[in-house]
């Protein structure tokens, strides 16, 4: 008999974090919503969610490494979106972004999850933030509880 380790959507007993980027706001603050819909729908209590700004992507891990240190929260959501230029200032960005919430994650044990859109256009950004192709926010929740919940049980 093979044995199995599954998480649920289940409110973790003390707060989340969200770390959200101002850059491209039309979107991130659909990703923003998105994200505490799921966690107040979960049972997360508004006053369990806590909220930090920060200018653009690239200053996400930094901040989410910041609240990680303070040892309070379950879990650290980033929100944000890289959308492509002329140039190659994405790619830096997403980059940069990706490899520092995954150190973050490691260095710690908290889920740091990452929830930053990579989109080549507005419109690919507009369908992934509550359009179309659902909201990264909202998924970036759920598979925040749901990796709590797993954590939690694998010495079962
Ligand atoms: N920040 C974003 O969050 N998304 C973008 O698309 C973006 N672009 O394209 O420039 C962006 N730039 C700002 C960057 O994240 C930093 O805030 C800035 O470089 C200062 O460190």
């Amino acid at each position: 008999m093979t044995k199995e380790f599954k998480g649920e959507q289940v409110a973790p007993e003390g707060p989340i974090a969200i770390v959200v980027s101002r850059y491209n706001l039309s979107i991130t603050s659909k990703l923003l919503s998105g994200s505490i819909e799921t966690l107040l729908g979960a049972g997360v209590a508004q006053e369990d969610i806590h909220v930090a700004w920060v200018p653009g992507a690239f200053e996400i891990p930094l901040v989410a490494q910041k609240m990680v240190e303070q040892d309070r929260y379950e879990a650290v959501l980033c929100l944000g979106a890289v959308i492509r230029g002329e140039t190659s200032h994405d790619h830096h960005i997403n980059r940069a972004v990706s490899l520092g919430i995954t150190e973050v994650a490691l260095s710690s044990g908290v889920p740091v999850l990452f929830g930053i859109l990579t989109c080549d256009t507005l419109e690919q950004a507009i369908q992934r933030a509550g359009g179309n192709v659902g909201n990264k926010g909202s998924e970036c929740a759920e598979a925040a509880l749901e990796t709590l919940s797993l954590l939690g049980r694998l010495d079962d």
